[in-house]
Order: structure tokens, then sequence, then C-alpha cells
């Protein structure tokens, strides 16, 4: 007897094993793909997926909101160049996930949100399912694609699709629809496993046409006072050698983005960073490789490009040519393979710009240099932004590998300015919409990605937008120290209520607040700093521990301007003109 009921049960056990179900399908198409990292918040109907995906080997980091999740996901992928992925719910956590794959799709970085879902049948009878929202309707327009799988033979082309649409091109957020009972229905495992696709080139190389390079060539020859600048499609690119040579051989001065700061070291002496409004102004010929002409740049025109100019663009994007002003010289491929094919032609035998040019530069950028000096040294009670921050470039001076993650206005603004970046891929920002709360999904995703400590500098507000997330920080014990420059609120902390009544003024938060303490709430270590020894101090002894640290850097309430550096973008009231 004992016998057979052993055999039953093998029986049992083979049929079972012979079986796959939606989740393993999904779990196993990504592992196929390379796909390791899960971003994510569990609940209904993806606590199961998040559950398997981690018996599976893959790592799932499980956040407090998805906003924070769907953040880590976005900087995973421009750090890899694979897709990051983010899990979330239905409904609420879908959206909550939303914000940030229309911000990776913004950005160019690739990404897949993937949400559980009610069932069709239900949503478009409009039956008020539990957490019921018609999600593919409303990814649509946030998402470079979006799909829904139905059927569990599908899962492995829905993900191929995701893959390809989030990488390939003009890299973006998709969008991944799966509903409940697609996870649960089950299918032959053989049968399974054969639907899985592993995308091959999943990002081909798009090659230049020959006749744009030698056009771009041309002009670029006969310019007088030309101008590369470097975008974070560049970065992103990873043609980093190729690029270094471009700039190199051709003696051109460059501009970084923010986000491309670091491509070549800031200290480089062809950067022309602490000349920026001069060589906007003064070019006559401008090489943008990937970089848009948004409104970072002044859309291309208007005071801040002086004079007339023409342009040659580098993107993968051929609708990107002309958005904003006429472009001679298009080359439309990926940057790798357009920039090795610029310096085909370029040869070696290019002649440099002539010295009125590079002179002209070097005298601003020499004049701007001393001024930041002169700043950075003041020594101020309570510590200002540059006092802070002067310590802060020498931290990062001395540790040029950690990624540095940055956020806020005035923190922002002046981080970006002060902090010299020394290789590829280092600086993670705000990056095209100027959005807060990037801060500590990127800063979690960029530990967990590189393996490195990572160092955060937020404005209090800014870190307000993601702040819960400190827990995350210390569940998974991440090596990562935030810096809070906390000056009372937003942009300053010494706004008053117009009225003179007892509530505070729109922008101001509980003055003195101590967020190092959110750090120690949850086993981390906390610092609050006066002073830039402190401040230094504490920094290091964070990166030296790898301890989860955060250090609420006391900033004076006065020092921030409104807006940081844009205050040219608030509209302004006919009442206080
Ligand atoms: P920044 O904000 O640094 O100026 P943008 O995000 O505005 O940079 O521009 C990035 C550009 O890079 C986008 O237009 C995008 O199409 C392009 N891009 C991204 N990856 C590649 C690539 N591998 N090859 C070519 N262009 C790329
Ligand atoms: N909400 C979102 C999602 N993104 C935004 N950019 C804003 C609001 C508006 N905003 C800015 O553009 S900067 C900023 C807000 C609220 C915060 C600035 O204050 P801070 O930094 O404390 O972070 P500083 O250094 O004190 O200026």
């Amino acid at each position: 007897m004992a016998e057979v009921g052993n055999e039953l049960q093998r029986h049992a056990a083979e049929e079972h094993q012979a079986q796959t179900d939606g989740f393993h399908l999904v779990i196993d198409a990504l592992k196929l793909n390379g796909i390791e990292n899960i971003y994510g918040l569990p609940g209904i109907p993806v606590t199961d997926l998040a559950r398997l995906a981690q018996a599976n080997g893959m790592r799932v980091i499980s956040f407090r909101h998805e906003q924070n999740a769907g953040n880590a996901a976005a900087i995973a992928g421009y750090l890899t160049q694979k897709p990051g992925v983010c899990l979330t719910v239905s409904a609420p956590g879908f959206l909550n996930g939303l914000t940030a794959l229309a911000n990776a799709t913004t950005n160019c970085f690739p990404m897949i949100l993937i949400s559980g879902s009610s069932e069709r049948e239900i949503v478009d009878l409009q039956q008020g399912d539990y957490e019921e929202m018609d999600q593919l309707a409303i990814a649509r327009p946030h998402a470079k694609a979006a799909f829904r799988v139905l059927h569990a033979e599908d899962i492995g082309v829905g993900i191929a699709r995701a893959i390809r649409a989030a990488v390939s091109g003009r890299p973006g957020g998709v969008y991944l629809d799966l509903p409940a009972k697609l996870l649960g229905q089950s299918m032959e495992a053989e049968k399974g496993r054969k639907s899985l696709i592993k995308v091959v080139d999943p990002a081909p190389r798009q090659l230049p046409a020959p006749d744009s390079i030698d056009r771009a060539v041309e002009l670029l020859k006969g310019a007088k006072r030309p101008l590369i600048l470097l975008g974070k499609g560049a970065a992103y690119a990873r043609a980093d050698e190729d690029i270094r040579a471009l700039v190199e051989k051709t003696g051109i001065p460059y501009l970084p983005m923010s986000m491309a700061k670091g491509l070549l070291p800031d200290t480089h002496p062809q950067s022309a960073s602490a000349a920026r409004s001069y060589v906007l102004a003064e070019a006559d010929v401008v090489l943008l490789v990937g970089a848009r002409l948004n409104w970072l740049l002044s859309h291309g025109k208007g005071k801040t490009w002086g004079k007339p100019k023409q342009f040659i663009q580098v993107d993968i994007s051929p609708t990107e040519m002309d958005s904003n002003v006429a472009i001679a010289a298009p080359v439309v491929g990926d940057i790798g393979s357009c920039v090795s094919a610029l310096l085909d032609k370029i040869g070696n035998n290019f002649a440099k710009p002539g010295a009125e040019w590079i002179n002209a530069v070097d005298e601003r950028k020499d004049k701007n240099l001393a001024k930041m000096a002169e700043t950075l040294a003041k020594d101020t009670s309570p510590m200002n932004f540059h006092s802070a921050l002067r310590v802060l470039k020498d931290v990062v001076k001395a540790n040029p590998s950690i990624p540095f993650v940055n956020e806020g206005a005035n923190t922002l603004d002046y981080a970006r300015a002060v902090i010299d970046m020394y290789e590829p891929r280092k600086r993670l920002d705000v990056g095209t919409w100027g959005v807060m709360g990037v801060g500590m999904g990127y800063a979690v995703a960029a530990a967990v990605e590189t393996g490195k400590p990572v160092l955060a500098v937020c404005g209090d507000s800014a870190f307000g937008f993601s702040g819960m997330e400190v827990e995350t920080i210390c569940r998974y014990n991440l090596p990562i120290c935030v810096v809070v420059f906390n000056n009372n609120g937003v942009y300053k902390g010494i706004d008053k209520n117009p009225t003179g009544g007892s509530d505070p003024a729109v922008t101001m938060f509980v003055p003195g607040a101590r967020y190092d303490k959110m750090m120690e709430a949850f086993g981390g270590v906390g610092h609050n700093v006066t002073t830039p020894q402190e401040l230094e101090a504490a920094v290091n002894e964070a990166l030296r521990s790898g301890k989860p640290t955060l250090v609420n850097a006391v900033i004076d309430p006065a020092a921030g301007t409104e807006s940081g550096r844009l205050t040219n973008l608030n509209p302004q009231s006919s009442a206080s003109k």
C-alpha cells in the first residue's frame, strides 16, 4: 500500500513538474534575457510574482512607494543599457509607478513597468473590480510602447517586445499589463519553455548615412568657433573612448550637459563648462551629441545663443532634428557608430580651432574659475551651499567612481557647477523634467547595480519626496550616504506668511528639523553637522564604513534663491509687478 502511495505521489509530482504557469513564465522570460533585478512593491495580484522571483534567484528590492521603485528601475536602465524592471500592483500602485515611467520616457531611459491588473471583462464593462482601472489606456501616452498579455503562451512575446521597445532606437519606458488571471494560467512546461524568446541584438547598431557624415565634417572643418555639446544620450551610449578621441583629435572646446559630466573629466583642458555662457553665445558651429535642444538649452535660440550658428546633431531619433531650430547637418544613428564614422572621416589632419577662439574661451574660464575658488574658500557660519559643497567637491575627487545622486533647486544648481565629475555615468540627477523625488530611488538602484557606495546630495524639499525609502536603504543595508542640505524650506527657509497669520509661508518647513533621526529610526547612522569640517568627516566615515547614513547638513536658511537658477521660468503675478 505504501508503495502505491509513493508511486501516486511521484506521478503527481511529475505531472506538477510538467506544468508551468504565468508567474514562472514571466520570471523565466526576464531571466532568459539577462534581467536580474526587480524594483517593486508587492500586493494583489503580484505578491507571489515577487516572491517567486526572489525564490528563483532574482534580486527583488521592495520599496515603500512605487514611484521610488520606478525611478530605481529607470536609472538601472540608464546605468546598464538593459531595461530596469518595476513591478506594481493594480490601479493606485500602477499610477504611483506611472510618474516614474513617464520620467523614464522623457529622459530616454529604458525601463519596463510591469503592473498587475484586473480582468479585461470587468474593466471594460466597468463593473467595479478591486483596484479596477483601464491601465493600458492610461499608460500608453506616457510610454514609448504599451502591451497587454492575455494568454500564458504569449508571455514570451510580450516580454521580448517590451525589452526591444525599451532599448532599441531612442530608449524609453514601456508598460506591460499582466492581468491577475494570466499569472495563474498554467500550461505544459515544455511548451512554455519553447514559447520564451531570447531577444537577439535588442538595440541594433544604426549606422549613419555616409553623406550625413561628409556634410557634418565639412561644416565642422569650416567652423571658426566650433563647440561640442555632450548630452546624457552620449553618456548612455557608452562610446566613451571614441567621444574622448573626437574631442581631443579636433581640439574643439566641449560642454557637458548635467548628466554627461564626467564623460571626460570635468578638469579636462578642453572643458568649457566654466565659460558656458560665452561659448553658447559665441560659437558658430555646434556639434550636439546625444543632447536635445530643449528648455535646458534655451531651445537653441534667443539671447543665450547670441551670434547666429549652425548645428550638427548626432541622435538616434530622426524626428529630433529641426525640433526647435534648423539642423544644418543631421547625423542619424547610434552614437557609437556615428562618432566612430566622424572620427574616420576626420582622420588625423583635422585643423584644430584657431588660437583666437581657444584663448578667448580659456580667458573666460580662468576668470570664472578664480571667482568660483574665491566663493568656495569663504568659511561662512552658518554653512551656505558653497562652503558645504567645497568639501563634497573634494570627497568626489577622492572617490571618482562612486555614483553621485543630486536633486533640489539650489542644491542641484550649485552642486552641478561646483562638483567636478571624473568618470562617465556617475552623476545622476533630476534630468529633463527637473523632477524632485528621484533621489532615493536613484540611490538605491545605483548601489544595487554598481555595487559601489553612493553619495546622494538632496535639498530638504527634494529629499522629502522619497525620504521614506531610508527604511529600504537600511533594510537592504545599502552603502548609501544621503546628505540633506537643510535650509528649512523649499529654496530657502525664511519666507513669511504675507497675512501675518499663524500658518507658515507656503515654502517653509519645520525649522531645525533633524532628518538624520529618520535614518537612525531604522538602524542606520545619523549625523547632524553645522560646519564643513563636520560634513566632510561624516561623509568620509559613511563612505568608509558603507553603513546607511544620513547627514543632516544645516545650511543658512537665507542662503538659497527662488527656484535656484531657474528664476526666469516663474510666471509673474500681475499684482507683484
Ligand atoms: P541632455 O538632457 O543631457 O541634454 P537629452 O536627454 O536631452 O540629453 O538628449 C538625449 C538624446 O540622446 C535623445 O535625443 C536621444 O534620442 C539620444 N540618444 C539616446 N541614446 C542614444 C544612442 N545610443 N545613440 C544616439 N542617440 C541616443
Ligand atoms: N514637484 C516635483 C515633482 N518636481 C518639482 N520640480 C517641483 C515640485 C518644484 N520644485 C522644484 O523645481 S525645486 C523644488 C521644488 C518643490 C524643491 C527645492 O527645494 P530644496 O532645494 O529644499 O529641495 P534647495 O537647495 O533648498 O533650493
